[in-house]
């Protein structure tokens, strides 16, 4: 009789036979992912304690982007760090949470690889038990090896991505990443505490079923961006009218329309002319899963992908999803492009 084990495939297995395909693979790039893993691990253990542990509400900090900084939030930002920059893999972080990249103390070497991310993207959802997740990207550092990490390695478009992915805290735990050799998901079985193989390969629909943005925002919208989710709602004929969803927390919205199909907007506005999202901790990552997964993202002129980054905190507009969706933006919006 087969075990049961023979049909199941953790993460580390997973990734280890990726590397296979890459005989010149030094096996840094599978330890870095190992080791976001865990933390993701550690991340999710914490947040499932939240609702009984006293750690909800402010730390009563405000980080670089005036926002109030939680207490879980600061606990992930630790948590993501301490698995990066003990391991002589990465020669800098940078975090969504620090104003200024954060190097490998020098007792631990400077690796080749840079890894940006956001530690838990959606906070505002954080109090009251609704999704919310951490992004990362990782790119190969530009600067000699050896040397401490500069602003420069963190600058890099997304194109040259290495790998990216993020981890969803849901009804079920998932790390979702790519390095380019498509898109795979992972669910993390709490018994046996590992990321097992459930979503092999994703594809997104070249048509969403569903729209989603903060309608809120409408009165702040350029016209073009209103008559863009009338369109969406099927209000002036000639396009279904798509089904509207949205959580409020990046990493879920855009997990369920990768998944079943839909267009993820944050258009900038009055209040954020530049939009509100960062390109390298949200933007960038998820466009190349995005695209990795046969879908789109762009900034309304051009790719998210081709954007030449010139601040750590840079903030971008968003459209991302199903591919007819997006381009259906770009056309509508493009006359904003500078
Ligand atoms: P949050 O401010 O709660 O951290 O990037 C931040 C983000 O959440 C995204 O996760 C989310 O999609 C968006 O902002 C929500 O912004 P609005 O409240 O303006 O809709």
């Amino acid at each position: 009789m087969k075990s049961p084990l023979s049909r199941v495939i953790t993460i580390e297995r997973f990734i280890l036979d990726q590397q296979e395909l890459h005989p010149e693979a030094t096996g840094d790039l599978s330890n870095l992912l190992y080791d976001i893993a865990l933390a993701a691990k550690i991340i999710n253990s914490h947040i499932r304690m939240a609702g009984l542990a006293d750690i909800l509400g402010s730390a009563g900090l405000i980080n670089v982007q005036g926002e109030v900084v939680q207490k879980l939030d600061a606990f992930a930002n630790a948590t993501m760090k301490h698995a990066l920059l003990h391991t002589g893999r990465v020669c800098l972080v940078g975090s969504e949470e620090d104003e200024h990249p954060v190097p490998t103390p020098p007792e631990y070497g400077s690796g080749k690889y840079v890894v940006l991310y956001d530690p838990l993207d959606g906070s505002a959802n954080i109090d009251v038990n609704v999704s919310i997740g951490t992004i990362f990207s990782v790119h190969k550092r530009l600067s000699p090896e050896g040397t401490p990490g500069t602003l420069a390695d963190c600058l890099q478009n997304g194109r040259t991505q290495v790998a990216a992915g993020y981890v969803l805290y849901g009804s079920s735990t998932m790390m979702v990443y790519s390095t380019a050799q498509g898109v795979h998901g992972f669910t993390y079985d709490p018994n046996i505490g590992e990321f097992l193989l459930s979503h092999p390969n994703i594809t997104t629909p070249r048509v969403g079923r569903y729209y989603s943005v903060n309608e809120s925002h409408f009165p702040g919208w350029a016209p073009e961006v209103q008559a863009l989710v009338k369109k969406y709602k099927g209000f002036d004929g000639g396009y279904e009218a798509k089904n509207s969803r949205y959580i409020g927390s990046l990493v879920a919205d855009f997990h369920r329309n990768l998944i079943a199909g839909g267009v993820f907007c944050y258009p900038a506005d009055s209040k954020s002319p530049r939009g509100k999202l960062r390109l390298l901790y949200e933007c960038a990552p998820l466009a190349l899963i995005c695209e990795q997964a046969g879908g789109y993202a762009s900034d309304g002129c051009r790719p998210v992908l081709d954007i030449e980054p010139e601040q750590l905190h840079q903030r971008s507009a968003l459209y991302i999803g199903s591919e007819d969706d997006v381009r259906l933006a770009e056309r509508m919006v493009s006359g904003l492009c500078e």
